[in-house]
């Protein structure tokens, strides 16, 4: 029978950095020889990325705080039967952009939800599947506005229907991933603060040694 694989999650605010740190893990485990699957939350699945399309909406303005909730969990419960499980029952690693903690850091911080209903609805859409590893980019929210700003004005791209909350809402999320990352050990703070190439560094101290240790056990 194959090992299990290894999954390892990203998370941040908004503009965190997570997609520049993501192009670096990717090319560091190609160069490793290390086959990754790449996921995304919500999405990650053709039903996931049709409620992607939902939840992030511009026009969806009226979303209620539960219907929010809900639709994130009805996208991670397709993901973890459809993709993660077979995958990581085949021995694959798996780099998944959010998991459950950004709906513990956005539905519970930043909207308010009761945390026990969350962690009941993560338990529901997960069946009790945990990351081995996660990645948290720690970043001030005001820093992550001008960079999104700065992104948004060369590229010119409209922020989504959640990136459109306000500073005060930002910064509950922030308070509430900080919260995890203090209480949980798989988590492991990056400072994002730095140029992109010094937090690639601080997250390939991570991650070393745990292709190491696949390379001991094959
Ligand atoms: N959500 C998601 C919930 O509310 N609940 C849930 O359960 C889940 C799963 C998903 C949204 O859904 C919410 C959270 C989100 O609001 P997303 O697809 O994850 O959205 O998108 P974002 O997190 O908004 O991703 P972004 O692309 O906006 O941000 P990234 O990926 O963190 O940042 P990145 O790499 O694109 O960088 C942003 C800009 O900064 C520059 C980049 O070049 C880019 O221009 N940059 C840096 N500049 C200076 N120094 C650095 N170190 C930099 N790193 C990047």
């Amino acid at each position: 029978m194959k090992a299990r694989g290894l999954f390892i999650t990203i998370e941040g605010i908004d503009g965190a950095g997570k997609g520049t740190q993501i192009d670096h893990i990717c090319s560091y485990m190609e160069t490793e020889g290390i086959e990754l699957i790449l996921l995304r939350e919500p999405g990650g699945t053709s039903i996931g990325e049709q409620i992607r399309g939902i939840l992030l909406g511009q026009n969806n303005a009226e979303m209620k705080a539960m219907t929010e909730l809900l639709l994130f969990a009805a996208a991670r419960a397709q993901l973890v039967r459809e993709v993660i499980e077979p995958a990581l029952a085949e021995g694959k690693w798996i780099l998944c952009d959010r998991f459950f903690d950004s709906t513990l850091a956005y539905q519970a911080g930043g909207r308010g939800l009761d945390r026990d209903m969350v962690q009941q609805s993560i338990l529901l859409a997960t069946g009790g599947l945990e990351p081995d590893l996660t990645l948290y980019l720690d970043l001030d929210p005001d820093v992550a506005s001008e960079r999104r700003a700065r992104r948004e004005e060369s590229l010119g791209n409209e922020a989504d229907r959640i990136e459109r909350e306000d500073m005060i809402f930002k910064r509950a999320v922030r308070a509430e991933y900080l919260r995890l990352a203090a209480e949980l050990e798989r988590i492991v703070t990056i400072d994002a603060g730095g140029d992109p190439l010094s937090v690639w560094y601080e997250i390939q101290q991570t991650l070393t040694p745990l292709v190491q240790k696949h390379r001991g056990g094959k």
